[in-house]
Parts: C-alpha cells; structure tokens; sequence
C-alpha cells in the first residue's frame, strides 16, 4: 500500500497509527484513529496500511521472539478496536437484492481481526452477514447456511494447518448433495488464489476490500 501521494499531514498519521498498533500502544492508537477520522482519510487505506502492515510487522516480531504469545493477544483485542472504529466512517454502497453470508474462521483457528474485518466491508456493501465467530466446524457452518437460507459460506483460516478445513466443508457440501445452493468464498494469510481453485471455492479475496468486489461479482 503506497500512500506517498496523500497530503503529508495524512501520510504522517497513518505511520503513528501503524506505529502505535506495532508496539500495542492502546491510548496511542486510538486518540491517532480519531484524528483520522477527524482529517476524513479513507477508513480502507488505514486498514490496509495501518493494520494490516501492523500486523505483517507484528507477526515478524512473535517470529523473532521479540513477541510472544500475550502479545499478539493484546495486538489482536487491539486491531479489532480500531477496525471497528475506523469502520464506522466506510461509505454505504448497497447492493440491490438481499444477499445473506455466512462468515466464520474454520475449525481450530481463532483469529478473528480479518475475519471481522471482511464481514464489516461485506456488511457495508449492502449484504446481510451472519458472523459465526472463531473455531466454526463444517456441520455448524452448514447446519447454519441451511436454517438462515445463506447464500453464502465465507470461510477465514490465518494457519495452514485449519486450511484444509476449508476443503472439508466443500466436500461436505457436494457429499450432502447441496454445493450448487452455497457460493463459498476463502480467504485468510496462508490462503491463495491457486488453493482456492484447488479445493473449488467460488471466490477468493486477499483482504477485506477484494473479500467485497468479489462478493459483488459473484452476486451481480
Ligand atoms: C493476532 C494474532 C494472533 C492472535 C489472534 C487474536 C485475534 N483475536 O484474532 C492469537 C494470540 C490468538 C494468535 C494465536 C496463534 N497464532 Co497467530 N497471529 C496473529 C497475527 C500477529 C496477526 C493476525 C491478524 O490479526 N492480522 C490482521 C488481519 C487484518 O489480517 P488477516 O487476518 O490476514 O486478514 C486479512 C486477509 O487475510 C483477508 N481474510 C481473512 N479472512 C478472510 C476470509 C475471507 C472469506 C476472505 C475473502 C478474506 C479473508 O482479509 C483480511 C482483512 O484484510 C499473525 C501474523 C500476521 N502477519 O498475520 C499471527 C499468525 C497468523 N499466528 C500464527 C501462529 C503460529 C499462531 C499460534 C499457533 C501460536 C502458538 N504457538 O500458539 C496460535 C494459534 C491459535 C489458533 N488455534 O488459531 C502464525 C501462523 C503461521 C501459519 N502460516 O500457519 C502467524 C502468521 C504468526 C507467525 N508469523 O508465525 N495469533
């Protein structure tokens, strides 16, 4: 994310919010979110820069043992708040029809902060999304897909060990004989475009803003 052509003013905010996010600077991050909602920057470009380049910076540091585990706990509570808050400020761009989604991260993953984030952007494009939080198996996304009448699964893994659940729950759905009534879309860190053709999903988005146009496409 290339943000030298913002007015300095901006660009310098953006880099103390990322920089508040790195060292889990709590009151920091937050006066810092206010200020760019204040100065009416683009609530994506603060979550592509801010967070999510936090977060690539934050990973590299539990890698190095410069963090660990509590860390990435209070960065994640704290990615979650200025998510929320920045999302506020997201322009309304509503589809027509009413789309139903179901999201969750797959079973045995907890991470939520992306997971959360694409259902907001979803949710700001007009869908209707069913968050089913963390640690989501097959049989509850399905059973849930069938009782709201989803249209679409949505499935979050930040592991490559959860990835392969991601497979299972297409596979459950063609051995239930119900793939062709449920869209699925995956996305997530280890997650690529080539794995999500492999294992047949319908979508795949590298982060929340690709999660929504290709929503969009697929629903279009
Ligand atoms: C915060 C964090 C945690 C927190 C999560 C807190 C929370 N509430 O979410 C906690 C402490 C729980 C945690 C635990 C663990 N973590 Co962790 N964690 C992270 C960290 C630092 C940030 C993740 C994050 O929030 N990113 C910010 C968001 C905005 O980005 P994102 O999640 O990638 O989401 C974007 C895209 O991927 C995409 N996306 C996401 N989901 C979806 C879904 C769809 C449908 C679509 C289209 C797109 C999409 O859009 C999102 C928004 O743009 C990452 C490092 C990193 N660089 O990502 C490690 C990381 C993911 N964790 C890792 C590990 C190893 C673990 C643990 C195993 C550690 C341990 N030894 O116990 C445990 C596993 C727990 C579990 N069972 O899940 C590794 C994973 C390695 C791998 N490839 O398998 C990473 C990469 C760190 C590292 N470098 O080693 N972790």
């Amino acid at each position: 994310m290339d943000i030298s052509n913002l007015p300095e003013e901006h660009q310098n905010l953006l880099e103390a919010l990322k920089k508040a996010i790195i060292e889990i600077d709590e009151q920091s991050a937050k006066q810092i979110t206010a200020a760019i909602a204040e100065a009416k920057i683009d609530p994506n470009v603060a979550i592509k820069y801010a967070i999510a380049q936090g977060a690539a910076e934050i990973g590299e540091k539990f890698d190095n043992g410069t963090y660990f585990l509590p860390h990435l706990v209070m960065a994640g509570d704290l990615m979650d708040a200025i998510g929320r808050k920045l999302e506020k400020n997201l322009p309304k761009d509503r589809i027509q029809k009413k789309v139903v989604i179901i999201i969750g991260a797959v079973q045995g993953d907890m991470h939520s902060v992306g997971k959360n984030l694409v259902a907001t952007m979803l949710r700001s494009g007009g869908f209707e999304v069913y968050d089913m939080g963390v640690d989501v198996t097959s049989m509850a996304f399905i059973d849930k897909a069938k009782e709201i009448n989803a249209d679409m699964i949505a499935l979050s893994s930040l592991l490559t060990t959860t990835m392969p659940y991601q497979k299972e729950i297409i596979e459950d759905l063609k051995a239930m004989g119900i793939r062709n009534k449920y869209k699925v879309m995956v996305g997530g860190g280890p997650v690529t475009e080539k794995f999500a053709k492999e294992i047949g999903a319908d979508g795949y988005g590298k982060d929340a803003i690709e999660a929504l146009e290709v929503a969009k496409k697929l629903f279009s």
